[in-house]
């Protein structure tokens, strides 16, 4: 007793981390696998031959067809996602050089993919899947070293009688919010919190209605995981960033670095749930290409994917990121730990930057095989590419510009990283 009574002071005696000190992994690592799975997978984009347009949501088939909530819970309660493999999906996201994990715990439909003591509409009580999702992945990313982050949608819920739904002129008249919060949106954010081991991000969408009610949430968050970083659609949009980091729009993009830190969510096609319409899958250059500019800028790429209602995972997406794996075996120095660059586009790619290197992103190769780098201006002291550390390529100035020669012989041209040594931090 007097050991455990020991223990809990020290506990309680440990100071709360400092943002700083929070943020310490999310800074370093940059690349994570969003997964959007729910009974809209099921839908797959068609409800009664209404098909879901390619380039929107299939995840609001509810609200784009009306769906009735007693439709949608059938649906929702024939889920039987057999073929669900979490460490498969783990060693796909581990391959691809992803380093934090965020699933869809609740999306604004209502539904669980846990089992929820708040709500019985949860796959295991309303599907009888006797299968804990949120568990199995929570399980199978700390075996595998990689950070386990939850989704939840707080504001939205398309099931709860008193939710908002999926616009902003909700109706108080009608509808008792606090009784949502309270009932449900609150109660499922501690039980994902309590039950499922170390969270690492929880990733709240839609943002909040009050600035009172974002501090509700935040504050059971470091209350329970202290640890755990709060993404900024956890408040109000265009209101001061109360989360921890900024979220760009969907696939969006800031135009400069930002000050804050930030991230950008993003499809592998044009949806975040499964249609089984849109076949826009991004290549593995469009993917590797994104992640440089983001990264290049100081941010974060959360790239999405949405299995089926069975558990599959489309095999475009599995492929994209397999090659995106292999490239990043190569090069991942040049993005992980790196910093915002200060060199603009150039007309052969991106560059990013760490310490006193900065990693040369050659998207599309210079007819001549010169490298031009423009903005550049410290002492290159030595250059060679990620793919043949100990190939040393040949520098030079042109009117106070570095340039490097790149090797004529066959390197893999897509995507070619070059390392610049320099005299200092650029
Ligand atoms: C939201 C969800 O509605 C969507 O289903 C998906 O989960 C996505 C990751 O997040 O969609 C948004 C949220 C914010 C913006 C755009 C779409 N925004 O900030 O422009």
């Amino acid at each position: 007793l007097l050991l455990c009574l020991a223990a809990s002071a020290a506990a309680q005696s440990k100071p709360a981390p400092t943002q700083d000190q929070r943020m310490e992994w999310f800074r370093h690592d940059k690349f994570g696998m969003f997964i959007h799975w729910g009974p809209y997978s099921a839908f797959a984009g068609e409800y009664k031959g209404q098909k879901v347009p390619v380039g929107t949501e299939a995840e609001w088939i509810m609200q784009r067809f009306n769906i009735p909530v007693a439709d949608y819970r059938e649906t929702a309660r024939g889920m039987k996602p057999v073929k669900f493999d979490a460490e498969a999906w783990v060693a796909l996201a581990k391959a691809t050089g992803m380093k934090y994990l965020v699933l869809t715990a609740k999306h604004h439909d209502g539904f669980a993919m846990y089992r929820s003591t708040v709500s019985k509409y949860n796959l295991l009580d309303w599907a009888k899947f006797d299968r804990d999702p949120v568990q199995e992945l929570s399980a199978a990313c700390q075996k595998a070293g990689i950070r386990f982050g939850v989704y939840y949608s707080h504001r939205e819920d398309w099931d709860h009688p008193d939710g908002f739904g999926n616009n902003w002129d909700y109706d108080r008249t009608k509808k008792n919010f606090e009784r949502y919060l309270d009932e449900k949106s609150k109660p499922q954010l501690r039980e994902l919190l309590s039950r499922y081991g170390p969270i690492h991000l929880v990733w709240f969408d839609r943002g909040m209605d009050t600035p009172q009610h974002t501090q509700q949430f935040i504050d059971i968050v470091h209350e329970l995981q202290p640890n755990c970083l709060i993404n900024g659609r956890v408040g109000d949009y265009g209101a001061d960033l109360m989360g921890d980091y900024q979220n760009m729009n969907d696939n969006g993009m800031p135009n400069g670095g930002l000050q804050e830190d930030w991230e950008t969510p993003q499809t592998m096609n044009t949806t975040w749930g499964y249609s089984k319409f849109d076949q826009q899958w991004k290549t593995p250059g469009e993917v590797i290409h994104r992640m440089v500019e983001i990264v290049g800028k100081g941010g974060n790429y959360l790239l999405n994917i949405g299995p089926m209602a069975d558990g599959t995972i489309p095999s475009p997406s599995v492929a994209t990121l397999k090659a995106v794996g292999a490239w990043m075996q190569i090069n991942g120095e040049s993005i992980y730990g790196t910093v915002a660059s200060p060199l603009t586009a150039q007309p052969w790619g991106r560059s990013t930057v760490k310490g006193n290197k900065v990693f040369l992103h050659v998207f599309s190769w210079p007819a001549d095989g010169i490298l031009r780098v423009q903005g550049l201006t410290n002492t290159v002291k030595a250059a060679y590419p990620l793919a043949a550390p100990s190939q040393k390529l040949a520098l030079s100035r042109e009117g106070g510009v570095p340039l490097v020669k790149l090797p004529a012989e066959p390197l893999d041209q897509n995507d070619t990283v070059i390392a610049l040594e320099l005299d200092g931090a650029p």
